[in-house]
């Protein structure tokens, strides 16, 4: 989920467009359903074949085989088996660890620091355990998503997955907080940089040539995956998704104990500004988005404390050891700044909200509907919906305006332009960096 620079000085843009928000295409047709075969029949095949085998007191036992369901061994398509069975030792697979260098090369082999990294043991697994929740699930989305498909179904297609993997539908007041969605699904389209997801009654059909961002997190006891990627299904836009990738690795690769975070944006900038993109006849450079950020991440709080920059600033401060990081870059055909547009559909409850007498009913019962689901975890109307809520904006935006629930409204930059997103969680482990949602897709 992208963090905006906290500067607004977004007003004094002269972006000249309103009502930019992608439309549905009538005359494309919307139930492009995501298509998927079923791998069940292996089980059975395999449990039918050893009887020969066995000898005969055994043949006698066995006159009426009871069916004995097996656990399954590999995910279903959609997914649906939980992770925690994939992994009956529920060990997680690590992420990417790169190793510290120059002064903090020690570390890699430090009795003190590897002691540090030991006593996080169950908190580390947690975040692996959430990595590979959001690499299935992404791996099948890249799979099965193509134009035609409504962002409706695209959407709950990556939620239902989260769910079913992490074992938490999260329809019972605090189930949502044990483990699930750790924001809403993002598919934020061409100028369209972030936080757009559907909300109900939302028609909007992928195109052949749209870019799409898919920003989604998955959490584990409140450890936040934070990743995304983009994608297009023309070539054309190839080489703006390899200049966002290659600064999002670049800016990976820059991150460590004491990185000056200005800096790393001067690195992302660089690798970022070294590409340009051909769209019909002409050549854009490819832009940074300057007022979007990365930023840390705190349990179940998506924005920590900092920021780190896309774009070369004199921000001094550093990373430190025990901290987590989005690494998130944004690259544009456009202003290379975006604006607020359109409706909103994400929120979170502020972790530091203040003690408000509310006087509407509805925003008061809203609230604690709110606390007792997401806590301070991020969330989409959608997922009130889900809820058995309704009527609820009135209230809602009470919540809003009282400070108390902040809202995430769509950012676009200039209509016409494309946008794309690369983005990973990083653990500045005492002992080494870990890419901990690096896949093999990106
Ligand atoms: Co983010």
């Amino acid at each position: 989920m992208a963090a905006q620079t906290p500067t607004t000085e977004l007003g004094k843009l002269n972006v000249e467009d309103s009502g930019s928000k992608p439309k549905p295409d009538a005359s494309a047709a919307s139930n492009g359903n995501l298509n998927h075969d079923s791998d069940e029949s292996e089980d059975e095949a395999e449990e039918a074949a050893p009887a020969a085998a066995t000898g005969a007191a055994k043949k006698k036992k066995k006159k009426k085989p009871k069916k004995k369901k097996k656990n399954p061994t590999q995910q279903s398509d959609p997914p649906r088996v939980l992770i925690s069975q994939l992994f009956p030792d529920k060990k997680y697979p690590t992420g990417e660890e790169v190793e510290y260098v120059n002064e903090n090369r020690y570390r890699t082999t430090n009795e003190e620091k590897r002691h540090l990294d030991n006593l996080k043991s169950e908190w580390l697994n947690d975040y692996r355990h959430a990595a590979e929740v959001h690499r299935q699930t992404r791996q099948w989305a890249q799979k099965n998503i193509k134009p035609g498909q409504t962002l409706m179904e695209i959407a709950n297609g990556i939620e239902d997955s989260v769910r079913a993997l992490v074992g938490h539908q999260g329809l019972e007041e605090g189930d949502a907080q044990i483990a699930g969605m750790g924001f809403p699904t993002g598919l934020s389209i061409n100028h369209c940089a972030a936080h757009y997801t559907p909300n109900s009654g939302n028609k909007m059909v992928l195109q052949q040539d749209d870019v799409m961002k898919i920003d989604f997190g998955v959490h584990v006891n409140g450890n936040i995956i934070d990743s995304a990627f983009t994608m297009a299904f023309n070539p054309r836009y190839d080489p703006l998704l390899e200049a966002v990738k290659a600064a999002t690795n670049a800016g990976i690769k820059e991150a460590g104990i004491d990185a000056r975070v200005g800096e790393i944006g001067g690195v992302i900038q660089e690798v970022m500004e070294s590409y340009e993109v051909e769209i019909d006849g002409t050549t854009y450079p490819v832009k940074p988005i300057r007022n979007l950020n990365g930023h840390s991440i705190l349990p179940y709080n998506i924005h920590g404390t900092k920021s780190v920059p896309i774009v070369k600033s004199n921000d001094s401060t550093k990373m430190e050891e025990g901290d987590v990081f989005a690494i998130e870059t944004f690259g544009s055909t456009g202003e290379g700044k975006v604006r607020e547009e359109g409706e909103v559909s994400h929120y979170a409850k502020r972790s530091d909200a203040p003690k408000v007498d509310l006087r509407l009913s509805s925003a008061k019962s809203l609230l604690n509907v709110i606390t007792r689901n997401f806590g301070t975890l991020p969330w989409c109307r959608r997922y009130l919906d889900r809820l058995g809520q309704d009527k609820y904006l009135l209230g809602l935006n009470n919540l809003v305006a009282n400070g108390i629930v902040e809202s995430y409204p769509p950012l676009v930059d200039k209509k016409g332009s494309y946008t794309a997103q690369f983005e990973h969680t990083i653990l500045i482990r005492p002992t080494v960096k870990e890419v901990i949602s690096r896949g093999n897709d990106y």
